[in-house]
């Protein structure tokens, strides 16, 4: 076996975004994307000699042979050993949790997360520091840099490594630990949460569905929720992690959910169902005639975590991305802890987590998590939702019921207008952002402007800034706007309009979110001007 130095020149465009680098398939398959990524990741964390580190992906196309290329090039690195998922598959969060539990110098996740799978589809790396968490801004900027002044990469001329077989083999001097991939995360989720209380209200005769949307949380969900819980054969659905996800969107909202979401709206409702994305952090939760806003769901469960072992001495803190609504921030304030507002992607929760300051953290996109790993997850939610039914005895309608009338209710739902054109959609936010100061004051749609800026974020515990986050437009009474471009697409720019208001007149706490949020919505496509520039009539997305 030999090592070889491939020269190679800088590819434009290898910024990680929100969650890492994602590109169509066919451009990561390209002469040298790949390795000049992973070459670059290296440089960046100063090399990988004597290092180990946690490999694994959603199971998605080009999965296999990326963790081969990825393998050879730690190898050829020097790294020390590599553990892997068996066949090269690992939940976002069961790596975040390897990383942690085998203190690891961090992990290579390959994911796309809920972006589509396939040969003409979407394809992503992305780099976990040794907290087992995403890399924070400091470190993608590194890595970003490394790959716009890339000369050559190291890479080992070798064999595929078996990884179907658990066990250790070797690459060169690199030693490959080929493991399960849920043993430790089940581990994990029984010392958090009460699987006996679960246990007995599954046999009880309470019933769920879980889809997992044929993306890696399959094999999790079966083993836990039907092997371990008892939940009948059949409760875990598109169950068989596949290359394109079946052919749709690995991503549990209402339109790729849909069929999860007629189920609980029908006759043959069961008592509960969920469903996770890509790569396994995401989740949605629903319930018979109910579908949970997913900022709902983190205020729900910071109200109720105690119920769980693993929180039962409560909460030390909250955080939420900025653009979640403001639900939890109540729940955080009858409870008397700090609630902590950041900008979109989970690494900026990783220094509160790792302060002691949060730890339950969400976003509005379904992903909520806690310290027990330093990644959202999706599963983990599902687990800590079922812990708290089984323990309150309630439904899902009446915990949400009963939410709303303790705390009240913060209307929401986010627009996604996608693959507009890139240069329009950042001239519409650039145009907005310069007419932000003369907004206060101003009455749109019948709604009083309070204030309007653009969000900054300053970490608290290192001090790092973070500048053009949203443009965010308050009104008075509590109702606000937030607009932003994505992060993790992969074609044009995805425009996101956050719309937000509160309610808690308790005789308006069940009106349908769309009648509620009508002149707000209107609202937010007069100032930014959506329908003339988009020239669209409606939203691609609405969750
Ligand atoms: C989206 C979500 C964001 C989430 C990110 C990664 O980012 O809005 O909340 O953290 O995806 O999630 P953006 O920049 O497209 O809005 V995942 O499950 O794709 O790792
Ligand atoms: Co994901």
């Amino acid at each position: 076996m030999q090592k070889i130095t491939v020269e190679t020149r800088p590819i434009e465009g290898q910024k990680p975004g929100t969650s890492g680098l994602r590109k169509k398939t066919p451009v990561f398959m390209g002469p040298h994307y790949l390795e000049n990524f992973v070459q670059a990741i290296w440089t960046a964390i100063g090399g990988v000699a004597g290092k180990t580190l946690v490999l694994g992906g959603d199971g998605r196309y080009f999965n296999d042979r990326a963790a081969q290329v990825i393998l050879r090039m730690a190898a050829a690195g020097g790294a020390a050993r590599v553990i892997v998922g068996q066949n090269a598959l690992l939940s976002t969060p069961a790596a975040s949790n390897l990383i942690r539990k085998r203190k690891t110098d961090g992990g290579v996740i390959m994911s796309a997360s809920h972006n589509p799978g396939g040969p003409d589809e979407d394809f992503g790396v992305k780099f976990n520091t040794p907290n087992g968490g995403p890399a924070p801004e400091e470190v993608t900027n590194r890595i970003f840099e490394a790959t716009t002044t890339i000369t050559s990469y190291d890479i080992l001329e070798a064999q595929d490594v078996d990884l179907s077989t658990l066990g250790e083999t070797t690459l060169g001097d690199m030693v490959v630990e080929v493991v399960d991939p849920v043993a430790d995360y089940a581990a994990l989720m029984e010392a958090l949460f009460d699987f006996d209380a679960i246990r007995a209200l599954i046999a009880g005769g309470f019933t769920l569905r879980f889809d997992a949307m044929h993306a890696v949380t399959g094999p999790y969900a079966k083993a836990i929720l039907e092997d371990i819980l008892g939940a009948p054969a059949g409760s875990v659905v598109n169950a068989v992690p596949s290359p394109d996800f079946g052919g749709g969107h690995p991503d549990p909202n209402p339109i790729w959910a849909k069929p999860l979401v007629d189920l609980v709206m029908g006759p043959d409702a069961p008592d509960f169902a969920a469903a996770s994305d890509g790569d396994g952090d995401r989740n949605m939760i629903l319930g018979r005639g109910i579908v949970v806003t997913p900022s709902d769901s983190l205020a729900v469960l910071a109200a109720n975590a105690h119920l769980a072992p693993g929180y039962a001495d409560g909460l030390k803190g909250v955080a939420r991305s900025m653009p979640t609504s403001r639900a939890v921030d109540r729940v955080a304030e009858a409870k008397g802890i700090d609630c902590y507002e950041t900008p979109t992607g989970w690494k900026f929760f990783g220094n509160l987590l790792d302060a002691g300051r949060a730890t339950l953290c969400g976003e509005e996109s379904a992903g909520t998590g806690s310290d027990h790993v330093r990644e959202k997850d999706g599963l983990w939610a599902v687990l800590l939702w079922l812990n708290i039914l089984a323990r309150s005895g309630k439904s899902v309608a009446g915990t949400l019921s009963d939410h709303w009338q303790t705390f009240g209710r913060n209307y929401y739902t986010r627009h996604d207008y996608e693959a507009l054109d890139k240069a329009m959609a950042e001239a519409m936010l650039d145009d907005l952002r310069g007419r932000l100061p003369g907004l206060p004051g101003q009455v749109i749609a019948g709604r009083t402007v309070e204030s309007a800026d653009e969000f900054a974020y300053d970490d608290p515990v290192d001090g790092s800034h973070s500048a053009g986050q949203g443009l965010r437009v308050h009104f008075q009474g509590g109702a606000r706007v937030v607009f932003r471009l994505s992060g993790t697409g992969t074609v044009g720019a995805t425009l996101r309009v956050y719309l937000e208001d509160f309610v808690d007149d308790p005789a308006r706490l069940e009106a349908p979110v769309e009648e509620v949020l009508a002149d707000i919505i209107a609202a937010a496509d007069e100032i930014a001007g959506i329908r003339n520039r988009t020239g669209r009539d409606a939203p691609d997305v609405k969750t």
